[in-house]
């Protein structure tokens, strides 16, 4: 035989790199292993979609006349590592080749430099040409710069890709249409009705594997109904650009209890997995503007994301690692409180955002950022600790794209690579956008005392905790002149009450 073409979970298209010029006699190989599912433990139902994916995809390749060698988690000779069922592999095939696509993880990198040490055979890394920027085109961009930000790289990749453009100017005018994107909920609107996708005997195959192997991880299987075959994926893409993306910009960040999808899309999984191209997402919203379907500020907002956020975020990884896993600039220490696994707050926005996760894997960017993510840089939880979590709970969680959004985004451990303040609110915030504080025991317009809300307490606490370091910082100069304004009584009350709410904080580190 020629080429064995080794194929992991997070690249299940037919037009990855490892996969072109597929030759007669080529075998693909793909393979469910334990240390993947073990490396963090992850929700049952990340690895349940994953799975059922990959079977899903393997069955669409054979369908297509292709070899697939696939390994199951349970078969009785597998070794639970990519190295042992590729070493084992080539001695069942004999390949005059390995040919891989480069991983999303710098961890799975360095394993396949090693293999290119280690194999007799030699071993192709492939670029994944599902991004839109190598890594070349953003350390060139970066090269030289002061500050990175997502704004200016998002407009170099809007002029590459000709995305909303007319010309060599932006459509209408503006190349960010974020102000309209801020609205919150009115009672009147509804969220759309989502397809759901049955369980066949692949999927219901792969859930009785999982609640077998991994009863004991975090999360639930109950109700799964998401697209895990190309022709779901691409359905439920369709659905998305026709029925939820015309009011997508507009309610972008906004939280409702109990609509945990509102108008987000809920492709990241798919995306990341390889079963929608990010440019065919792209293209179908560019498409829906062209025709009249979507308005600008939804389709901008949309296409912004993938092309400038989502590429943004990987470069900042390929670029950053290995360091940047270790950074904590704030000196972030504490250890993560148990009721992230359980959900047991009463602190009912956090409460609301931690029922939807285990339920299903998914909350959306303003819950991961501004109440969860939040909390945790006010609280100054320990990035490692808050980097394992998010990687653990979403189901398109994978290193490359939530290290950076959590050391960066919502921790600022970075000491602000690529944001140029912390994301740090006050329970305003959480108020005007959602509607999760009118049920709770705590009142967002009490700042000390009897129902303070406890995000109240610990803003005015992180800002004095960290005034040494951020007041420099010139977009904080108002915060810090309202806190020098401040009766140093009542800071002398915040904080105190803030301390005695962290000493509260239950952390067994059971997990
Ligand atoms: P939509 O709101 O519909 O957005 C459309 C698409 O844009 C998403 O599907 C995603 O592909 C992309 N996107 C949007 N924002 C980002 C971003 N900040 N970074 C990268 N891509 C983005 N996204 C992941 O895919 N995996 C993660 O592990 C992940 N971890 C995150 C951790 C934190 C702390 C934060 C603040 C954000 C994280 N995000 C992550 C980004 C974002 O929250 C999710 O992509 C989004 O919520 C997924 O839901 P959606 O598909 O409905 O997104
Ligand atoms: C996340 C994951 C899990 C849980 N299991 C597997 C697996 O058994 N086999 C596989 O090929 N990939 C899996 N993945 C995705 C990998 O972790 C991912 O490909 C690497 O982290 C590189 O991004
Ligand atoms: Fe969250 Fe505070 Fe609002 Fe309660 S009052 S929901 S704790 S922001």
């Amino acid at each position: 035989m020629a080429g064995l073409r080794f194929v992991l979970g997070d690249q299940l298209s037919r037009t990855i790199s490892s996969l072109d010029d597929l030759a007669a006699g080529d075998v693909v190989l793909m393979c469910e292993v334990a240390d993947e599912t073990r490396y963090v433990r992850h929700h049952k139902r990340k690895i349940a979609f994953l799975f059922a994916a990959m079977r899903h995809f393997a069955e669409e390749l054979a369908d297509r006349g292709i070899t697939v060698d696939y390994v199951r988690l349970d078969d009785e000779a597998n070794t639970g590592s990519f190295s042992g069922e590729l070493k084992r592999a080539i001695e069942r095939h004999g390949p005059e080749i390995v040919i891989v696509t480069e991983p999303g993880e710098w961890r799975v990198r360095q394993m396949m430099e090693d293999w290119r040490e280690e194999l007799e055979v030699p071993v192709e890394i492939r670029p994944d040409h599902r991004f839109l920027c190598s890594h070349k085109r953003f350390q060139d961009w970066a090269e030289g710069l002061k500050a990175l930000r997502m704004e200016s790289f998002y407009r170099e990749m809007r002029k590459e890709t000709g995305y909303l453009m007319e010309g060599d100017e932006p459509a209408e005018g503006q190349w960010n249409f974020d102000h309209s994107n801020r609205e919150p909920l009115k009672k009147t609107v509804t969220a759309p009705k989502r397809p759901t996708y049955a369980v066949d005997d692949t999927t219901e195959a792969v859930l009785d594997l999982v609640a077998g192997r991994f009863g004991n991880h975090f999360g639930s299987l109950d109700d799964f109904d998401y697209p895990v075959s190309r022709r779901q994926a691409l359905h439920y893409l369709n659905w998305f650009i026709d029925t939820a993306l015309p009011d997508f910009g507009t309610f972008q960040d906004a939280m409702r209890a109990g609509a945990p999808l509102l108008f987000h899309s809920h492709l990241s999984a798919l995306i990341n997995c390889g079963l929608i191209d990010p440019r065919e997402a792209c293209d179908r919203a560019a498409a829906a503007y062209r025709d009249g379907k979507a308005p600008i500020n939804a389709v901008e907002g949309f296409i912004r994301q993938i092309i400038g956020w989502r590429e943004f975020i990987r470069g900042i990884y390929w670029r950053e690692m290995p360091d940047y896993e270790r950074s904590n600039t704030l000196l972030a220490r504490r250890k993560l409180p148990d009721f992230f696994w359980t959900g047991e707050t009463d602190l009912n926005c956090l409460r609301q955002c931690f029922a939807e996760v285990r339920a299903s894997a998914y909350n959306h960017h303003i819950q991961r950022l501004m109440v969860i993510g939040n909390f945790c840089l006010l609280c100054g939880f320990d990035p490692r600790e808050v980097q394992a979590w998010y990687l653990i709970v979403y189901h398109d969680a994978y290193e490359w794209v939530e290290m950076p959004n959590v050391v960066g985004m919502i921790l600022y451990a970075d000491g602000g690579l690529f944001a140029s303040k912390p994301y740090a609110a006050s329970a305003n915030y959480i108020d005007k956008m959602s509607d999760y504080c009118g049920t709770c025991r705590y009142s967002p317009s009490v700042k000390t005392g009897e129902g303070a809300c406890p995000f109240n307490l610990l803003y005015w606490d992180f800002i004095a905790r960290h005034t040494e370091r951020l007041k420099g910082n010139p977009r904080m100069n108002r915060t810090y002149a309202t806190l020098d304004r401040m009766d140093a009584e009542k800071v002398r009350t915040i904080r105190a009450e803030a301390q005695s709410f962290l000493d509260g904080l239950e952390a067994s580190g059971d997990y």
